[in-house]
């Protein structure tokens, strides 16, 4: 195997992905069509949630291992391995648009020659390896298995861990063929060692989905359970902890809802196969309506708050703290925040919008000081948890609030001293 590699595809997983390669001792070129992230990278203010990351960008970018480009030919030429890491979103139908992938295939097939090696990382509908991808390199005229090799390595790192996990992740990786199997656990074993289980390309691309719908599933089973005890007036986090006591429990957290680009995402994949094989999924279709419905849950105990304390909507000023999809990223694909904020605006005379690792508002006013995003603010949301928030003494919020003013907190990390009765949580 030579050490030429391609990465097509330099986001939030190709990045990583490139620089372990890079730092493992592979020459590698990373492609993108977006021009502000190859300059991101080529400038080093990539991430700031992922510390190490950025380090790890910044040493292959200076020590020439990773050239990241806009420039196809640049990128392709002189590759024997090529790993695709684009994005495979849904519309708004919830069916999936694989136009990135394709394309990119299209692309490579330009500069395939025997013995080269293909990898999709990207997470794809069940029969996309067999009825998509195969198809189209082989429209070179090379068959997989014989000319060149073909896997599916399914990415499953964790955004605020992704470093980590690139390298010691247990790997599922799904081929057609022996041969490709055998190249892709090599290519994966210089850069990854936990275990790497080989499959067929079915199995692993329902393996990835499976992941990702059970997490979904969960949170929704954790969002149902907390409206139903809110209404009860019981403590769903007082529940969950001590429920999860039993080794064969593990209930996940509630909160404002379900975002990223992977959980809103991957279960339609799984749903649309389903209905295509004859069968109406009930659970996971419910799940996801669940999880979707969860903004408006917010909202709601937002409104309900702010009648507690006799405030007009249209008077009431709302800060937002929190606009990233979960804590401790700076990513707002997908993010609750962004459905609440839009909904809010109409009705609210003002929506301060607050975030440490984000400057994006969705049409709310930008605050960079928290203090002053809280001092006159009517109600106080948090949107999620990021570390920061957690670290703070919500008793000196509470210091900077009227007693008419309310704290609603989706993700339960106000202490407990300053609860007082003025403090709603889901
Ligand atoms: N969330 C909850 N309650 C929870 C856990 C999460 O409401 O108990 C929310 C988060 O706030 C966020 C959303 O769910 O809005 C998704 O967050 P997440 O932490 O569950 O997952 P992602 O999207 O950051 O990453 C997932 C991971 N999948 C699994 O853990 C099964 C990651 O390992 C995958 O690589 C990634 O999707 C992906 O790319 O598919």
């Amino acid at each position: 195997m030579k050490d030429r590699l391609s990465v097509i595809g330099v986001g939030y997983i190709g990045l990583p992905l490139a620089t372990t390669f890079a730092a493992s001792g592979f020459d590698v070129a990373g492609l993108d069509v977006n021009p502000e992230t190859i300059e991101r990278i080529n400038n080093g203010t990539i991430d700031e949630s992922e510390p190490d990351l950025n380090k790890m960008v910044k040493k292959v970018i200076k020590s020439g291992k990773l050239k990241v480009t806009l420039n196809v030919d640049e990128a392709l030429k002189d590759s024997d391995i090529f790993v695709i890491c684009v994005q495979t979103p849904v519309n708004n139908n919830h069916e999936s648009n694989l136009n990135h992938l394709k394309s990119s295939l299209i692309l490579i097939s330009k500069y395939l020659k025997k013995g080269d090696l293909i990898v999709i990382e990207s997470t794809i509908p069940p029969g996309t390896m067999e009825f998509v991808v195969k198809p189209l390199l082989e429209d070179t005229g090379f068959k997989v298995g014989s000319d060149f090799f073909l896997a599916y390595c399914c990415e499953n790192v964790f955004p605020t861990n992704i470093l980590e996990e690139t390298t010691h992740n247990d790997k599922i990786i799904g081929c057609f063929d022996a041969e490709s199997s055998k190249l892709a656990v090599k290519l994966y074993s210089r850069i990854n060692d936990g275990t790497i289980n080989t499959t067929n390309t079915k199995t692993a691309e329902l393996v990835k989905i499976s992941e990702n719908v059970f997490r979904d599933v969960n949170i929704a089973l954790a969002n149902e359970m907390a409206i139903i005890f809110n209404n009860m007036g019981a403590d769903i986090r007082l529940i969950i902890q001590l429920a999860n006591h039993n080794k064969r429990v593990n209930i996940h957290n509630p909160g404002p809802g379900v975002g990223g680009s992977c959980l809103p995402k991957d279960p339609y994949f799984l749903i649309n196969a389903a209905k295509k094989h004859g069968f109406e999924p009930k659970l996971i279709e419910a799940a996801r309506k669940v999880n979707n419905s969860m903004p408006d849950y917010t909202l709601n105990l937002i409104k309900k708050s702010l009648a507690n304390i006799e405030k007009n909507q249209s008077d009431a000023i709302v800060t937002i703290l929190g606009v990233t999809y979960k804590g401790d990223v700076n990513d707002t694909r997908n993010s609750p925040a962004k459905e609440i904020i839009e909904k809010l605006l109409p009705i609210i005379k003002e929506v301060r919008v607050h975030d440490f690792l984000s400057k994006e508002t969705f049409g709310g006013k930008s605050f960079n000081d928290l203090n002053d995003s809280i001092i006159g603010s009517d109600c106080v949301v948090i949107l999620n948890n990021s570390t920061e928030y957690q670290n703070i003494d919500f008793r000196k919020i509470r210091e900077l609030m009227t007693d008419k003013s309310v704290i609603v907190d989706t993700v339960n990390i106000v202490n407990i001293e300053a609860r007082d009765k003025n403090y709603f949580s889901i």
